[in-house]
């Protein structure tokens, strides 16, 4: 189960890009040699306008490169609605449900009750398509939306509005959503969502340890980043500080250990890069913060990004004790009685 679900595209990719540097490094590089065709312009009160920012300035690339201009460009072209996508492909409660045939790459989007996932694809998609509440809990069903279709051609790639875990959330959904984890090979790679205001909860720490332990293909995003960048909405439409933009650094930093735990064996972790959003701050009509490099990783891990898609086994990491990532995912049935219960964390 393990190998067939595990996608290398994401580990290959992962290796492929620039080596890890240290994290203050990182830090320091990303903002003063960004790779932006010119450099962000302070407005009056040492302010800089959200469009002028470039994607390394409120994300966190370490094993991957950021997307270029004309990769922006690019991915922001092919999420553009038409009349053949946005499309919703399919609805489905339970994982047997789902259409089997379907050879489109699928990305899955994950994340505790209410962190903004279906307001998040929402912005992505250029569509109201998915049902979004204040009150947690309100996707209750696994939801396919079609990308990048033509007339009389599928979609480039399905993206999945899954219900969330933690509060509002019920067992039974996450006993499905673990099964389509588990065992879509069309599954690309899950966006896990992360509340800005709030970091990584113990409920999304179990989640990240199932996807390695599963050896998932995954990625971190940080949602409601308004909420670190600012108190007030209205300040940041008028553009952040500097201080600002190190505030939101400094939370990715200290995510990146949890993300990606030395020394742990259970399974590949995170992709070294972690994007940050807001679906209530734009940069101009219609351009959420954060949205166009996420378009870009969605076409990424579908493989549209120019690089070949592999699919090889997970290397076994073996443990001080002779352990072996293939053998704690073996060893799973223990840890899939308690997902229930998990699920449920709050
Ligand atoms: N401040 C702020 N609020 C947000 C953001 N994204 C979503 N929200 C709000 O958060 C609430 C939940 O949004 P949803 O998109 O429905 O969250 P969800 O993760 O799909 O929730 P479930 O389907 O219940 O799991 C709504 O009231 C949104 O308006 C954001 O980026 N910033
Ligand atoms: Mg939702």
């Amino acid at each position: 189960m393990k190998k067939c679900l595990f996608s290398l595209t994401t580990a290959l990719s992962q290796r492929t890009f620039s080596s890890p540097t240290t994290t203050t490094n990182t830090i320091h590089r990303t903002l003063t040699t960004t790779a932006a065709p010119s450099p962000p312009s302070p407005l009056p009160h040492n302010k800089f306008q959200l469009i002028d920012l470039s994607p390394t300035e409120l994300n966190y690339y370490w094993d991957t490169q950021a997307p270029n201009e004309s990769q922006l460009a690019y991915a922001d072209k092919i999420f553009e609605p038409s009349r053949h996508s946005p499309i919703k492909q399919w609805t489905v409660a339970k994982f047997r449900a789902m259409p089997m045939s379907s050879m489109t790459p699928e990305v899955a989007f994950l994340g505790r009750s209410n962190v903004g996932k279906s307001s998040l694809l929402n912005n992505v998609m250029g569509a109201e398509i998915c049902y979004t509440s204040s009150k947690p809990g309100r996707t209750t069903t696994m939801n396919a939306f079609g990308i990048g279709g033509t007339k009389g051609g599928e979609s480039k790639v399905l993206l999945l509005d899954l219900p969330g875990y933690g509060k509002g959330s019920r067992t039974e959904w996450g006993d499905e959503i673990m099964k389509y984890l588990k065992r879509r090979k069309q599954l690309r790679r899950t966006f896990v969502l992360i509340d800005g205001q709030h970091g990584i909860k113990r409920s999304d720490e179990g989640m990240l340890e199932l996807f390695r332990r599963y050896a998932i293909p995954h990625q971190v995003i940080v949602s409601k980043v308004d909420k670190v960048l600012a108190k007030r909405r209205p300040q940041i439409m008028s553009g952040v500080t500097k201080a600002n933009m190190l505030a939101v650094q400094k939370s990715l930093e200290k995510m990146k250990p949890l993300i990606q735990p030395v020394g742990r064996l259970e399974g590949p972790p995170a992709l070294g890069e972690i994007l940050t959003c807001s679906s209530e701050v734009y940069r101009s009509h219609g351009d959420y913060l954060g949205v166009s490099p996420i378009r870009w990783a969605i076409l990424a891990a579908a493989g549209y990004d120019g690089k070949m898609e592999v699919k090889v086994e997970q290397p076994a990491a073996s443990g001080p004790d002779g352990s072996t990532a293939a053998a704690a995912a073996a060893a799973v049935p223990a840890a899939e009685s308690k997902e229930g219960s998990r699920w449920e964390f709050t």
